[in-house]
């Protein structure tokens, strides 16, 4: 079966292009333990943009730093838009637009326990406050989307009123996130069609990976209608974060067939920046940019791989900037040992190589040797389709 559904949706027509917008600089800062210098900041909003994603958000409100890191980065002019993003209040629109934003995103609550208990507001003050930023940012000739904070748990209908009363107020964008990472994706998508039905303004998703689902429920959103979903690199953000960029960019590209101009091939160095600045290190099975994410182990697969890389590579290393590598040793099997062989410099027999691979599970040592393999070493090599 084709994986590309979405495509064929589409009837043979090109692919829709959905955007990336990253948000590493506010999202990704709300991750336990990150806080980037005001150089890591611009250095990762260039290296967003080089990479190709459509937006970039950062938070001018959290700290004078910021502040000055928002205004560097308007500044530098780059091709993305530089999404300011803070509370919905005048003053937080305020902050935006001395930093010289041509967009912001403000966020509200707007289920019962965040309109009830952490806002301590009525479903009236919350419209109220929705429209009034929404009218302020636009008589500023702000670019604005709305944040329907924790709309996944709020009430459908409220949530619909709220679509078409900022719609009314000029917002550009909505965004509709599944704040606490509760969605499945099949809830999802009738959550935005439900909005898409509703408005026709541009939608957001962004989804939370409290329960592993934050990249297929930003999917189902996208495929229900939304036209842009939120990353950050290597998913951080707040508690267990939102999708990684990595994955997101690869899906969109591969699967979808997204028309971005996104540089894959910078996706592992990207990741290996953040994790220089946070100090986290990237888990090696990490999807794409991981260090197992290209490593090859069992005899079946060593053999194969050994002929045709894309009998187990969905996506060949190159192409995001990772590497391929065999992993020797008690599941290595004949082809494997004859491999290594080879690459000693002993030209074993099949009989040779048998015993070598015997001798390797006998030895019940596990893994013994790592070892890249180059397309150059590969004895046959079919294009990548
Ligand atoms: C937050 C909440 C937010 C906002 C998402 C958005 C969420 O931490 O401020 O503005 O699109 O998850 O709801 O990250
Ligand atoms: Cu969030």
């Amino acid at each position: 079966m084709d994986p590309n559904i979405h495509a064929e949706a589409h009837n043979g027509q090109p692919a829709q292009k959905i955007r990336i917008l990253d948000s590493t600089l506010r999202e990704g800062e709300q991750h336990p333990g990150v806080s980037f210098t005001n150089k890591q900041r611009i250095q990762i909003a260039w290296e967003l943009d080089s990479f190709g994603v459509d937006q970039i958000e950062i938070s001018p409100v959290v700290s004078p730093d910021h502040r000055e890191a928002t205004r560097t980065i308007i500044g530098l002019g780059l091709e993305a838009d530089i999404v300011s993003h803070g509370r919905a209040l005048r003053q937080d629109v305020d902050v935006s637009i001395d930093c010289g934003a041509k967009w912001c995103a403000a966020y509200l609550g707007i289920s019962e326990v965040h309109m009830a208990d952490k806002l301590r507001i009525t479903r009236d003050e919350a419209m109220e406050r929705a429209v009034d930023t929404v009218q302020y940012a636009k008589s500023h000739g702000l670019k604005v989307r709305f944040t329907l904070e924790d709309g996944s748990r709020a009430d459908p209908e409220f949530v619909r009123k709220m679509c078409v009363a900022i719609r009314d107020a000029g917002v550009d964008r909505i965004s509709l996130p599944d704040t606490v990472g509760v969605m499945r994706p099949a809830g999802m998508a009738r959550f935005v069609g439900m909005v898409r039905d509703t408005v026709d303004t541009p939608l957001d998703v962004h989804t939370h990976n409290d329960m592993g689902l934050a990249l297929a429920n930003s999917l189902a959103g996208v495929d229900a209608g939304a036209d842009q979903i939120h990353t950050t690199i290597d998913g951080i953000g707040e508690r267990t974060g939102i999708p990684s960029l990595a994955e997101a960019a690869v899906v969109i590209a591969r699967l979808y067939k997204s028309p971005n101009r996104l540089k894959l091939y910078q996706l592992r160095d990207l990741s290996k920046h953040i994790e220089m600045y946070t100090g986290i290190p990237i888990p090696e099975s990490k999807p794409v940019v991981g260090s197992s994410a290209y490593k090859h182990k069992a005899g079946t697969h060593l053999a194969a791989i050994l002929r045709n890389p894309a009998a187990y590579e969905p996506v060949p290393p190159d192409v995001v900037g990772n590497r391929r590598t065999i992993v020797f040793g008690e599941l290595s099997g004949k082809t494997g040992a004859g491999h290594l062989m080879s690459i000693l410099g002993l030209d074993g027999s099949d009989q040779q190589a048998r015993d070598v691979a015997a001798g390797l599970k006998r030895l019940r040592m596990g893994d013994l040797l790592e070892m890249p393999l180059p397309d150059s070493l590969v004895q046959r090599i079919t294009p990548d389709e």
